[in-house]
């Protein structure tokens, strides 16, 4: 872990273009406590994949300089999840809003959680629709009266982290979009987890999200005691912590297995070999091969 103040290099990271969500938004803070986080753990757009889902939060795309992929609404985590596997010396890490990772892609989410695939997974949950101008999602409280459902959500929530920590996850944390210090450090973590790093973020969207708005979220947020984000490894502890939402919005690691070994250290096949899938197709692929004689 390295410090998460120094800015120093982090303009590797800022591309030409401008942002361009709405004032309040909590993409701004999250876009931010991730570049710090990169830049605090001595990542750099070489050895980065950053893979981002359609919606507000994957209009942070071209924000950001370094290799970025920016797929169909829901499939970020397919993409993700290959090019993990296909080359674990770049770190890949992909985001998504709760429209696309809860509803359309939660197929995929839950055997990502479940193979335990070497990535970062931060979900932007701004409890809506947010691109398609508000529409209610899968985290939209009941009763909220939503574009497309004006009289009122009529079914329950799902709650995220407790969704999660029931499919046998390795890494679960929460963070809030206001709270950019905090959330540098939960990045960090996540980072330096070796398996599927889950991280929910509870996002403001003060242009659809009425209810959730910052003076709704901020008082129930429950930080881990001290300047540290606590660890948990005890899992029956992290799915109590969760069940409080939305009374108590727990943030930082809520679990953490020990010792953990991701799903391309668990295939025997991939024993002892000192090369990346990536390699392998690169050299023995007759494509390849026909390419390579053009290069
Ligand atoms: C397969 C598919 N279905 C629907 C859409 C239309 N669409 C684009 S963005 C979006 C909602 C995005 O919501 P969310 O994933 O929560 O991201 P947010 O905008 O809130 O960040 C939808 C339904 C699409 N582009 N592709
Ligand atoms: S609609 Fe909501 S999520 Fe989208 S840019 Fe505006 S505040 Fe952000
Ligand atoms: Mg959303």
């Amino acid at each position: 872990m390295n410090c998460v103040g120094c800015d120093a290099h982090i303009t590797e990271w800022d591309s030409d273009n401008t942002y361009n969500w709405c004032t309040g938004c909590g993409n701004y803070g999250i876009a931010a406590a991730l570049k710090r986080a990169l830049n605090a753990e001595h990542l750099t757009p070489q050895n980065t994949l950053l893979c981002f889902d359609i919606g507000c939060h994957g209009n942070g795309a071209d924000k950001i300089s370094g290799y970025v992929f920016h797929g169909l609404h829901g499939r970020v985590i397919p993409f993700a999840s290959g090019a993990a596997l296909a080359n674990s010396r770049m770190k890949v890490i992909a985001e998504s809003g709760d429209g696309g990772a809860l509803s359309e892609g939660i197929n995929h989410l839950v055997h990502a959680v479940r193979n335990d695939y070497n990535m970062v997974f931060i979900l932007h949950n701004n409890a809506n629709y947010a691109l398609t101008t508000g529409q209610a999602s899968a985290t939209t409280p009941i009763g909220t009266p939503m574009n497309a459902s004006p009289d009122g959500v009529v079914a329950p929530p799902l709650n995220v982290c407790q969704f999660i920590l029931n499919l046998n996850p390795s890494f679960v944390a929460r963070g809030y979009s206001a709270d950019v210090n905090e959330l540098t450090e939960i990045f960090q973590h996540a980072m330096n987890h070796r398996g599927f790093a889950f991280v929910e973020v509870i996002q403001d969207c003060p242009t659809y999200n009425k209810v959730m708005s910052h003076d709704w979220t901020f008082p129930r947020v429950v930080k881990p005691d001290g300047t540290q984000t606590a660890l948990n490894s005890d899992i029956n502890t992290a799915i109590t912590v969760a069940q409080q939402f939305p009374e108590k919005i727990h943030t930082g690691v809520l679990y953490q297995r020990p010792e953990n070994v991701d799903y391309i250290n668990r295939l025997v096949q991939r024993l002892g070999k000192d090369t990346e899938l990536v390699d392998e197709v690169e050299l023995s692929h007759p494509v390849a091969e026909l390419l390579a004689a053009f290069r």
